[in-house]
């Protein structure tokens, strides 16, 4: 009898330390949403804009004075969005934003590009779609070109 009590008893012990745990482990769980921005070492961005409710960045907005700005965001080793296309004549306004460590923006045809710099960064640049094609744009940085950084820009 005194056995069969000291087994429940130790088996009693077991269960609660078991609950404990699991609680334990829930309330450790990393208490980041979808919308938060993550610098590269994982730890939160509070300088960057959250993306909107879809978790996308707007791709392009028609401004007042005609002007098609595009929210081109850099991370390592990719651009989004990877494709842009315009009108030829079309005035084109590019907000650069760096989230993810260190890059620029560049199209070579266009004489466009901003200056290398680490994240949280963000420059605009602006220039006219006067020639029609396909052009990359890219980061110049080191071998990141090579790695995926790049998207195409379409004139039509
Ligand atoms: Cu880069």
């Amino acid at each position: 009898m005194q056995k069969t009590f000291t087994v429940l008893f130790i088996l009693f012990v077991l269960v609660l330390g078991v609950v404990f745990f699991m609680d334990k482990g829930k309330l450790e769980a990393p208490a980041v949403n979808d919308n938060t921005v993550l610098n590269i070492d994982g730890t939160v961005n509070s300088e960057m804009p959250v993306p909107t409710e879809d978790n996308t960045i707007p791709e392009m907005v028609v401004d007042s004075t005609g002007v098609k700005e595009f929210t081109v965001e850099g991370v390592s080793f990719s651009f989004n969005p990877k494709t842009i296309t315009v009108n030829k004549g079309d005035q084109v306004r590019i907000i650069f934003k760096n989230t993810t460590g260190f890059h620029d923006f560049k199209i070579d045809e266009f004489s466009v590009a901003t200056k290398q710099m680490q994240s949280p960064y963000q420059e605009i640049l602006e220039f006219t779609a006067d020639k029609a094609g396909s052009f990359q744009y890219y980061c110049s940085v080191g071998s990141h070109r090579a790695a995926g950084m790049f998207g195409t820009l379409t004139v039509q």
